[in-house]
């Protein structure tokens, strides 16, 4: 079937639809984007998109409605929807914590026995509490977890937390975290052959994408005799490249860095006598 387009499930709106839309843009896929709309079709690449509640995204995936999906390992591991996991993205991190009132004397996660535990998250906390040989009252709520103590409706939440300042504004300490979660890539069991190959072709770009967010590509003029020091600096993806300068005893140095430790390599690049640096962002990484 050479029409066939591979479908897949996006968050609406909420936390990991700016991320996610932004991951097909970045794999040079366009589409007409506008909030009122619940699917789109993209222009340059056999993908339609539809725009759901990410708390469905699983389901959909699962039952075959769509055959890939971006959604919160959270939600996933909540649903308990069968669907593989393809790709970590990197984005949409959180944790799932148990959260206490200041007052509460918290020192073993068995301190929790006999107490009412609030929560959107009742499979992932009921794991935990099992597993620990914990017997708590688990009390679902679907939004504001966290101002459950404090109106009587619950002892303890079960919350998602990234920065901590909600827990902290509601008077909670942060006790335990039970499970850590980032926004995934997820496709539904068995696609068949065509499907599968568009899916590789998605996954090389966002692979490109990413490797290409995690390095800078860096310029520099060196002086020859230094050139030996410089390049034992810069590794490459196989090796620099150096090129002579049309100014004699001067050589061009070009290479690809880590994001992370940049800022040293480029220290150490100008103390050992490189000048001009030049660090420049680079949009895909194809290895
Ligand atoms: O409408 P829809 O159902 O699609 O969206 P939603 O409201 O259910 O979800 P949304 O958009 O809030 O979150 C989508 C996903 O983002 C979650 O499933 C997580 O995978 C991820 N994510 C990352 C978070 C957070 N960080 C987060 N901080 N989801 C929620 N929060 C909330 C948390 O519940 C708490 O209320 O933010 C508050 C805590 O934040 P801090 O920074 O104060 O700690
Ligand atoms: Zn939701």
């Amino acid at each position: 079937m050479m029409n066939q387009k591979l479908k897949i499930a996006l968050q609406k709106s909420g936390r990991l639809s700016a991320d996610s839309i932004n991951l097909l843009k970045i794999c040079g896929i366009k589409f007409d984007y506008n909030s009122g709309k619940l699917r789109a079709a993209a222009e340059n690449f056999p993908l339609e998109i539809f725009f759901l509640r990410d708390d469905d995204i699983p389901e959909y995936v699962a039952d075959k409605v769509a055959d890939i999906g971006i959604v919160g390992e959270n939600v996933l591991a909540e649903t308990r929807r069968c669907c593989e996991t393809i790709e970590k993205l990197g984005f949409g991190k959180c944790r799932l914590s148990l959260a206490v009132p200041k007052s509460f004397d918290y020192q073993t996660i068995k301190n929790l026995d006999g107490k009412r535990i609030a929560t959107s998250y009742p499979n992932i906390l009921s794991e935990c509490l099992t597993k620990n040989n914990v017997a708590a009252e688990i009390h679902i709520i679907s939004g504001s977890v966290e101002i459950a103590p404090s109106i009587g409706l619950a002892d303890v939440v079960c919350d998602l937390v990234s920065s901590g300042s909600t827990l902290l504004t509601n008077g909670l300490r942060e006790v335990e975290t039970i499970f850590e979660s980032e926004a995934v890539l997820i496709a539904r069991p068995n696609l068949d052959e065509n499907a599968r190959a568009i899916l590789d072709k998605l996954r090389f770009r966002i692979n490109a994408a990413n490797a290409a967010k995690q390095n800078k590509y860096i310029l520099l003029n060196a002086p020859d005799e230094k050139l030996a020091e410089i390049v034992k600096l810069l590794p490459g993806i196989k090796s620099p490249t150096v090129l002579p300068l049309a100014e004699r005893g001067w050589s061009s140095v070009h290479s690809v860095i880590g994001e992370n430790d940049f800022w040293e390599i480029v220290e150490q690049l100008k103390d050992t006598g490189a000048e001009g640096i030049l660090v420049l962002s680079i949009d895909q990484m194809i290895n």
